[in-house]
């Protein structure tokens, strides 16, 4: 199995929502073992710490949009993170809620195009978050990281985007809470969309494979952005936004372990994890293991088994 150099970067952001506790994520990640889970399985681990927002303007209280100020100083470190990070090897985004995804994707696709490659990214989450500043309707910006890295207007303040994502290099699974303005602006996008109902009827493997053989055959850069609430609340509880019906413990297993053998991701953000409503860690435990899916662990990696 090829080795990787791993770089974990804290991303404690609590900004891009109104329901706080995500800023406590990558200590979550952290005592749940992410960095000897992902040691064990033969990569190099290197843990760059928590990052911070740049400066910013305060934010004032009240306002439509839920602080956004602070989500434009979080984009900005962001971005250079991101593009650092991906030097040194392949960052895994320990969250914090989706808005740092603004700064996560808009960053590794910045430097993914100085390497010439085409970016694409992997959406597996129950929401579109295909929300711009204009059409949310709760102000939180959480809603909102698609809409930005496609390079949708209404981003005023925010950093210029360095390299947009082509819509047609996106593709979103686990959808099942897609707001009016969202479904309507998704509908005219070339983005490609998987609902749970299509899940339940053809299965996860059949689109995910098609996604990534597309990203081969265009010697594609992968992100793989992870969001809490695509899996079932009864296996992942400790997110804001749960909603029921999501992937199952398998079908979000053999996602990660079919990106894995893809040898196509080149990024990860874990995303929207909230220790505060966890139950013993379970949640967190889940998200680590699905990462070393992501990253190389097997179901069944004996072939002494096979003899029977
Ligand atoms: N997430 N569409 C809702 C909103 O508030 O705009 C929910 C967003 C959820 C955000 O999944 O990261
Ligand atoms: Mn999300
Ligand atoms: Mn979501
Ligand atoms: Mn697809």
């Amino acid at each position: 199995m090829e080795q990787r150099d791993i770089q974990l970067v804290g991303v404690p952001m609590d900004s891009g929502k109104r329901r706080q506790g995500c800023l406590m994520g990558p200590d979550a990640y952290r005592i749940a073992g992410i960095v000897g889970e992902l040691e064990l399985l033969g990569h190099r681990v290197t843990d760059r710490g928590n990052l911070a927002p740049a400066p910013h303007d305060p934010d004032a209280p009240g306002g439509t949009i839920f602080r956004p100020n602070a989500v434009i100083g979080w984009t900005r470190a962001l971005i250079d993170a991101a593009r650092d990070a991906m030097q040194a090897g392949l960052p895994i985004f320990m969250g914090g809620d989706h808005a740092l995804s603004l700064g996560s994707v808009a960053g590794v696709a910045a430097q993914a195009a100085e390497t010439g490659r085409p970016q694409f990214v992997l959406w597996l989450d129950a929401h579109s978050d295909f929300h711009t500043p204009e059409t949310t309707q709760s102000g939180n910006l959480h809603g909102t990281p698609l809409a930005y890295i496609t390079g949708r207007p209404g981003f005023d303040g925010f950093p210029p985007l360095p390299c947009a994502v082509p819509e047609e290099n996106i593709c979103i699974i686990g959808l099942r809470s897609v707001d009016g303005a969202e479904r309507e602006a998704l509908t005219a996008s070339r983005i490609r969309c998987h609902d749970m109902r299509s899940i339940d009827e053809h299965g996860i493997a059949r689109p995910l494979a098609a996604f990534l053989d597309r990203v081969a055959d265009a010697g594609g850069a992968l992100h793989v952005s992870l969001d809490v609430d695509f899996l079932d609340p009864g296996i992942a509880p400790a997110v804001g936004t749960t909603v029921p019906g999501g992937a199952t413990f398998r079908e979000a297993h053999l996602v990660m372990e079919m990106i894995h053998d893809s040898g196509l991701m080149t990024s990860l953000d874990l995303v929207e994890l909230n220790p505060f409503l966890d139950e013993r860690g379970r949640s967190a435990q889940m998200m680590v293991d699905l990462a070393a899916s992501a990253l190389g662990r097997q179901v069944f990696d004996r072939p002494t088994y096979a003899k029977g």
